[in-house]
């Protein structure tokens, strides 16, 4: 395997980052969005002035947008998705290579693995194949570590901890996970991610003091940063909401601290 500290490096800042999360219209559908946030440019805009670590794209943002922004925003590719239509047990597909990634300029790929899922199978399959390729390409690889199914508890610290393990044991340098609202249990969920960098889920939006309180939350229990999407470009202050959480990732400021901000 190439070495591929150097190229993790590159992504973070003082060991911790801050990605943007722009994958939500393959997830979700364009109900995530607005008349202003429907275009891409505004979010690529808003990563690359508020200098987020990376931008998480699908490809087709990549192909049809990333080219003006290449040097200027890291891009982590997904190389997996799916639709949220329909009534189906979760399977992400692979739709894009990593050759493709490598063509378009990624910094590193990412895909999610529903860990315990009856597709869990072909995930790992996938997964293992994509994690061998890009780190024989110096890529790092980043793992949605989403535990989710029928008979699944999504939450539960012991699963989400599962996961994080399971996500170290595959190979992944970082791990996306959800937060559960356990402040302690979360700490367990990052020492089970071993030497890997664990990022905290962003979700749906919520109250800005709540959002805040749950990354100054998931930083104190040991996380390496969030990759958070709706809760930044959904807001009508994106950029505040970004200084705001930049403040406690990489200032280790409190919450009160960093609402001043917003409210300023
Ligand atoms: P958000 O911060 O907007 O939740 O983005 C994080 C993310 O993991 C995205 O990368 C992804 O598209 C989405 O959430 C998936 O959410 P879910 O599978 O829970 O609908």
């Amino acid at each position: 395997m190439v070495n591929i500290q150097h190229k993790i490096n590159e992504l973070l800042t003082n060991n911790k980052a801050l990605f943007l999360a722009l994958d939500q219209g393959l997830e979700h559908g364009p109900k995530d969005f607005n008349l202003t946030t429907i275009n891409p440019e505004y979010v690529f805009n808003l990563a690359r002035d508020e200098k987020f670590n990376a931008i998480i794209l699908q490809k087709g943002l990549a192909i049809r947008y990333h080219e003006n922004y290449r040097y200027k925003i890291p891009l982590i590719l997904k190389l997996n998705g799916k639709t949220g239509l329909g009534h189906r047990e979760p399977y992400s597909p692979q739709i894009c290579s990593v050759k493709k990634a490598v063509k378009l300029g990624a910094d590193a790929v990412g895909y999610t693995i529903y860990f315990g899922s009856p597709y869990e199978p072909e995930m790992f399959k996938e997964f293992s194949k994509i994690e061998e390729e890009a780190h024989d390409y110096g890529l790092p690889v980043v793992l949605w570590a989403y535990p989710r199914g029928s008979g699944v508890e999504e939450s539960s610290t012991d699963t989400l901890a599962y996961a994080a393990r399971a996500s170290l044991e595959l190979g992944a340098d970082f791990i996306k996970i959800k937060y559960n609202g356990d402040s302690e249990g979360y700490k367990w969920i990052v020492k089970s991610s071993g030497n890997s960098k664990l990022f905290a889920a962003g979700g749906e939006k919520k109250d800005v003091k709540d959002f805040l309180s749950d990354v100054y939350n998931v930083m104190k229990a040991g996380a390496s940063g969030v990759a958070i999407g709706r809760n930044v470009w959904q807001s009508e202050h994106p950029l505040k909401i970004s200084d705001a959480v930049k403040a406690i990732v990489f200032g280790n400021k409190t919450v009160e601290q960093a609402l001043k901000l917003i409210k300023k």
